[in-house]
């Protein structure tokens, strides 16, 4: 995951980094190149004092050169920052972003002295990165950076050390978490719903301020505004590529419609009418999670009736009977990837990472994998408690760490995933093979259940990953109306609870006051984390597995298929990752799928036996909202 710090981290899986020192180039904006120009020679640019190719060259050699010192520098910074957050460290964090970002910018700048000039595919690919790829660019003038970092980490630092008081406790942000996942009376959970989304309230106008800062950084660099440079990430048009995410969600929709409400149904049955009534949107704080994103915790209510003399696996319970700690889960993670052929983590990796809450201070709890040095310094910091959810985000987590080395000898400008979505796919696609047999095979399985009971593992998987869908859509479909001045610090709420109900089919436990910012009760809105990357990873990850298990040559259902320990898989895996961005991604997706397109046909292929028992048990139902 990444973190707050948008432009310096190369060291944070996924995000582009740019930051570096002032090019010495004048920042120029040449518009009135002449035809004769463009056709000149290299010899006659330099005689004109135009720039050439070699020019440009070495401008990309110095850029890269220099961004690395600063993402090593800047990234230590930012680790001591999240796992330590103090005023010192909260300052010294926002003065390296701030310079960080201001030498992004210039750099971003500086290529716009070359952007007439016709240049070799590799050099082009580099100078559209230097350009765009910049998550929260400042403004060039003085002092802009300065303030957007101080606006930023101000941000970042409230959401993270916020905190509740609920039945007499404080509680810290990490556990308003496990109370919404644990607790089931709809007053109290719609008490630590409400109360977390009160602490979020008063960085509305911060937010919009970094709003207006950012968006004037993205036009001097010839963007329409954020959204649109955020769009412009995917080795296609912007517009383009809003329309492909549309496309997508089209596929898999009446997937999601079905699940909705199935689940609306099962909680009207445990809460009535009163609570859940079902000729609305459901309640969101009822979904067991903070932000009803992922839904796994409603599993006991909205479970299919088996045969009783089944046993349903319970991951959670297995784990802890089988005295998981944090650092065995991660040991686990660690030998699915070794499995497959992949080198073991770096002894530093263990000594380094955090993988539990300290208890004396403050730090960033949200998961994220680290590579500090972009080579082997690599680490997660994470909060975790034993148990199916953190079992998976670990997963998650080592799958950027072992993209990040995979990519390592790329050049720098080439250190990111194929597209984000590929950064956040890799270790989900892994964590999609955590089968009864794959159970088994570890040892926390006696027997492989028979198939009598998949229903029951697909309704696991789809209240994690297809209830995942629309909200992984919606949090930037909210942002990109932001950035675009669609919607105001007064209509930043109601945009959110539209796009919440009319994607998600959700609404709030209560009426929202008119100056809520509940947006900003979620980690990636402060820390500027773009989330259109796990609406894409949603898809890819049922691509990069479906694609895994043909090669080992399943034949039974889709989900009952793991592909721990199978070399040819691991190889060609890392023969993907390998390639880092240095290509556009249907080329890197076209390695290990055969195919050139994001495609939603493996997800429904996942849940197809799922689905067809969802429109059996909806038949006499009243869907949609
Ligand atoms: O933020 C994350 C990862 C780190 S990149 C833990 N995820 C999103 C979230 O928590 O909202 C993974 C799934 C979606
Ligand atoms: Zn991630």
């Amino acid at each position: 995951m990444i973190s707050g710090n948008k432009t310096l981290y190369k060291a944070l899986a996924g995000v582009s980094v740019l930051a570096l020192i002032a090019c010495s180039e004048p920042a120029v904006e040449d518009d009135t190149t002449t035809d004769a120009a463009e056709t000149a020679t290299e010899e006659t640019r330099e005689a004109a004092g135009e720039p050439t190719v070699e020019e440009a060259e070495a401008f990309v050699a110095d850029a890269e050169a220099k961004l690395a010192e600063m993402s090593e520098r800047a990234s230590v910074i930012a680790w001591t920052y999240s796992t330590d957050i103090t005023p010192e460290h909260e300052q010294a964090y926002a003065d390296i972003d701030a310079a960080s970002t201001k030498l992004s910018v210039d750099l971003a700048n500086g290529t716009k002295r070359f952007q007439d000039l016709d240049l070799p595919p590799v050099l082009q690919r580099k100078m559209n990165i230097l350009r765009g790829g910049i998550t929260i660019p400042a403004p060039s003038r003085d002092g802009a950076a300065q303030e957007l970092a101080q606006l930023n980490t101000a941000l970042s630092s409230a959401y993270s050390t916020g905190k509740i008081q609920f039945e007499g406790e404080t509680v810290p942000q990490a556990e308003t978490e496990l109370l919404m996942r644990n607790l089931t009376d709809p007053a109290k959970l719609e008490e630590v719903w409400t109360k977390w989304r009160e602490q979020a309230k008063p960085s509305r106008d911060e937010y919009a301020q970094m709003v207006e800062l950012a968006n004037a950084g993205a036009r001097e660099l010839g963007f329409d505004d954020v959204g649109q440079m955020w769009r412009s990430g995917y080795d296609m048009d912007a517009d383009a590529f809003a329309a492909e995410v549309d496309r997508l969600w089209g596929q898999v929709r009446p997937l999601y419609e079905n699940l909705q409400c199935h689940v609306k149904y099962k909680l009207n049955e445990e809460y009535g009418d009163e609570i859940v009534p079902l000729d609305q949107p459901i309640r969101a704080d009822l979904l067991g999670n903070m932000w009803a994103q992922q839904w796994g915790s409603t599993y006991p209510r909205v479970k299919p009736e088996t045969p009783a003399t089944m046993t349903s696996i319970d991951l959670d319970a297995l784990l802890v009977e089988a005295d998981y700690t944090p650092v065995s889960m991660t040991e686990t993670a660690e030998e699915f990837f070794t499995s497959l052929g992949f080198a073991p983590l770096p002894e530093t990796f263990w000594e380094r990472s955090q993988f539990v809450q300290p208890e004396d201070r403050e730090v960033v709890c949200h998961a994220s994998a680290w590579d500090l040095d972009n080579r082997e310094d690599l680490r997660i910091k994470m909060c975790m408690t034993v148990g199916a959810e953190d079992f998976r985000t670990v997963h998650h987590e080592l799958g950027h760490n072992f993209y990040q080395r995979a990519y390592m000898d790329q050049p720098h400008l080439f250190k990111n995933g194929a597209n984000d979505g590929f950064h956040e796919a890799i270790g989900d696609m892994i964590a999609l093979s955590i089968t009864p047999e794959y159970m088994q095979q570890i040892g926390l399985l006696d027997d492989v259940p028979g198939t009598e009971g998949d229903l029951e593992l697909l309704m696991q998987q789809a209240l994690e990953k297809v209830a995942f869908l629309p909200f992984g859509l919606l949090v930037d479909k909210w942002r990109w109306q932001v950035f675009a001045g669609e919607l105001t610090p007064e209509t930043y709420n109601q945009g959110w609870w539209d796009l919440r109900e009319e994607y998600q089919g959700i609404r709030p436990p209560n009426e929202r006051p008119a100056d809520a910012f509940d947006p900003g009760s979620k980690y990636h809105v402060p820390n500027n984390v773009p989330y259109m990357r796990y609406f894409l990873a949603h898809i890819l990850q049922f691509q990069f597995y479906k694609a895994a298990c043909d090669q080992v040559g399943w034949e039974g259902p889709l989900h009952r298929c793991s592909f721990y320990g199978s070399e040819e898989v691991g190889e060609r895996f890392n023969a993907m990752m390998e390639m880092g961005q240095s290509q556009p991604w249907p080329d890197t997706l076209e390695m290990f799928t055969g195919t050139r397109e994001m495609d939603g046909s493996a997800v429904i292929a996942y849940f197809a036996p799922l689905n067809e028992w969802l429109e059996e048990q909806n038949a006499d139902r009243t869907c949609g909202w």
